[in-house]
């Protein structure tokens, strides 16, 4: 039986005595923050994969760097609008890039034709991804369930994967709409994910009810930017992911910051916030909206894998008790408890 750990973070300055989080993970996924946009980073030891790379001007190339060893293996494009390509001739600029998997879609854009220009440049192999097909991250597979055929509406031409590591199945959806949802359930090729990346960044016209039943995710991720003109998510999609999994878990990049998951050698997957916010549980209402916790007002100042150390500062105004909190490696035999530091 699986087991959803939780990694509370929101502690001052705890060092970890012997294994840190990091020294157990096997693959963390990381949901990154990049405003109105998709950019997430599979990170498997010495094996990097990204799907999309935000607008143009995220940071994602910045933030990718921390985690890539030697070549970035893969990038998979899900489609071609700016909010997730606009980042990636910044990262083709920024890394050797091995692998390039596209939908053998165009766009009439600027955005697209620097995009286009970086992975020429490049020289990576580029595959059309299609149905039935994988993409290979050492020795883990993503599943690609979609596109079988390209279509007239560029969101419906995303690229779907499936990821299943140690027990945890990852969807990755790109911009899908229900028509796209509704063919892949029909096809009965959608996988029962814990993790579900919310296609189209909380978009009323994705996520339709018998989706989001068919998978009942434990988590929802949805990459959506503050204030964005687009009033993505809607609450009528935080709702259904409610009524389909009530009680499951959402993390929006909007509210969380960025957002990772990692998965252990023992089956275990934590999460981390950047802004150290607790996860939202979704309800099944009409009328309001899934409760969500008020902000702790503390963030990650800094991480230090090799020393095992994280150090948080409390942004809030208020002091805070941080009495009972804890943080652990997983095993929770080296926890360190929480230091009162506030301010
Ligand atoms: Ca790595
Ligand atoms: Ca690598
Ligand atoms: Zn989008």
């Amino acid at each position: 039986m699986r087991t959803l750990a939780v990694a509370l973070l929101t502690v001052a300055t705890v060092c970890l005595m012997t294994q840190a989080i990091i020294g157990k993970t096997v693959v963390s996924v990381h949901f990154i923050d990049v405003g109105q946009g998709d950019a997430i980073l599979i990170d498997y030891g010495q094996y990097e994969l990204l799907i999309d790379g935000g607008p143009e001007g995220s940071t994602v190339a910045g933030y990718v760097e921390r985690y890539v060893n030697g070549v970035l293996d893969v990038v998979v494009a899900t489609h071609m609008d700016a909010d997730h390509i606009g980042g990636l001739d910044e990262v083709f600029d920024d890394f050797v890039v091995q692998d390039l998997w596209v939908n053998g879609s165009s766009a009439t854009t600027n955005v697209y034709d620097s995009f286009r220009t970086a992975y020429v440049a490049e020289g990576c192999v580029v595959h059309t991804a299609r149905r039935a097909e994988t993409i290979e991250l050492g020795d883990l597979r993503l599943e690609i369930l979609h596109p079988a055929a390209l279509s007239a509406e560029e969101n419906e031409n995303s690229i779907v994967t499936a990821l299943a590591v140690y027990g945890w199945s990852f969807l990755f959806t790109g911009d899908i709409d229900q028509s796209v949802e509704n063919d892949l359930r029909l096809q009965g090729i959608l996988p029962n994910a814990d993790i579900l990346k919310v296609a189209h960044h909380g978009s009323n016209a994705s996520s339709a009810s018998t989706f989001l039943e068919a998978i009942s995710p434990r988590i929802s991720v949805i990459s959506v930017g503050a204030t964005n003109q687009y009033g993505h998510p809607v609450v009528d999609v935080l709702n259904r992911i409610g009524c389909a999994a009530e009680g499951s878990w959402i993390f929006r990049t909007d509210v969380h910051g960025t957002v990772i998951i990692s998965v252990d050698d023992e089956g275990k997957a934590y999460y981390t916030t950047e802004k150290g916010v607790d996860p939202i549980v979704a309800g099944c209402s009409s009328s309001a909206p899934p409760v969500q916790p008020p902000h702790t007002g503390f963030e990650i100042y800094r991480v230090e894998a090799v020393a095992e150390c994280i150090t948080l500062r409390n942004a809030g105004s208020e002091p805070a008790d941080l009495g009972g909190w804890w943080i652990s490696d997983g095993e929770g035999t080296d926890g360190a408890e929480a230091s009162h530091e506030t301010g």
